[in-house]
């Protein structure tokens, strides 16, 4: 594996799964692989997970890892080529993204969408000029469309704890003060599918995503009928696609409760955090038992690791 963008870069599902539980076994085991290889981490946005885990599953395979904040202390980046470059930004990426590639052995990348276009934003436009232009290998810590790292954590995390072979899985949209980014959920649907596990995705109407992410799968618009025998409730908001970046709703009947967990199979209840108490979801849901929230942020770590591996053994 050389880049690491969507579940597609994968050899398989199988052999990434079997790479995370090699890792989480043995974390120590193979610092043989990054020794003397430096990592830089770019970010655009903020992040605690990210930034944490990435880090430590760099550090765990031997590597040296480097942070970089773009927007504190480092010179702001211009992104669009062929802009005269009289504004705020003193650097274009098409320079910086050499330079950071002569530093490193790989390059992991955080930069959410902008919603200035939704073109741009689908099109990658800046997680593509790093791969175009590195020289070394990209490692996506979310961007425009897809958190990748998030949702191999969320895959290994369900693979603990279903009781069954294909568990029902259900994405909800829940409300949220703040236009946030279709990454999480996009990328949640696309490896669920390739999971194959039983997904259904609830949301109001006017929250379709993208429909190179759902394909044949249609949203449930009845939220109480989507979470009927769910074995895993993932929690998200985003904002709406078809009316890019707009918030179309706040209805906090969509908060997740004990209204909507008491219907399910004992669901589980997860959420990528950060997350907001008493919008996304209520204190005794967030606090139950049935909460894996922090086992799934733990897990980042694994999939980081198991997602370094693979790029350090061909490199
Ligand atoms: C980001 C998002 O929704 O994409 C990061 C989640 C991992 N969340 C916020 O900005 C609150
Ligand atoms: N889940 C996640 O990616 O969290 P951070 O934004 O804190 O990195």
């Amino acid at each position: 594996m050389r880049h690491f963008t969507s579940v597609y870069d994968l050899p398989s599902l199988e052999v990434a799964l079997n790479e995370a539980f090699l890792v989480k076994n043995n974390p120590f085991g193979f610092q043989h692989l990054g020794k003397n290889k430096t990592m830089v981490l770019m970010f655009f946005n903020s992040s605690l997970r990210t930034r944490l885990s990435t880090q430590k599953a760099a550090q765990n395979l031997g590597m040296n890892a480097i942070v970089l904040d773009v927007n504190q202390g480092a010179w702001k980046l211009e992104t669009e080529r062929g802009v005269i470059m009289d504004g705020d930004k003193p650097e274009h990426l098409l320079e910086a993204v050499p330079v950071i590639g002569s530093y490193a052995d790989i390059i992991g990348v955080r930069s959410f969408a902008s919603f200035e276009s939704k073109e741009a934003d689908y099109n990658e436009v800046v997680l593509n000029q790093f791969i175009k232009y590195a020289g070394v290998p990209i490692v996506s810590m979310e961007a425009a469309t897809r958190h990748p790292l998030q949702s191999f954590a969320d895959l290994v995390t369900i693979e603990e704890y279903k009781k069954v072979k294909r568990p029902k899985v259900v994405l909800t949209w829940a409300p949220h003060p703040r236009a946030l980014p279709q990454a999480v959920p996009n990328s949640f649907v696309e490896w669920m599918r390739a999971a194959d596990y039983d997904l259904v995705v609830t949301h109001p109407e006017g929250y379709e995503l993208a429909p190179e992410f759902m394909g044949d799968l249609k949203p449930e618009y009845d939220q109480m009928k989507a979470f009927e025998g769910a074995d895993f409730i993932y929690a998200k908001n985003w904002a709406s696609y078809s009316d890019y970046g707009k918030i179309l709703s706040k209805d906090m009947n969509w908060t997740v409760s004990t209204r909507q967990m008491d219907i399910t199979n004992e669901a589980k209840f997860m959420h990528c955090l950060p997350v907001r108490r008493n919008m996304i979801v209520t204190d005794d849901v967030i606090e139950s038992p049935n909460s894996i929230v922090i086992p799934e942020a733990a897990n980042r770590v694994v999939s980081a690791q198991a997602v370094l591996k693979m790029i350090l053994e061909s490199l």
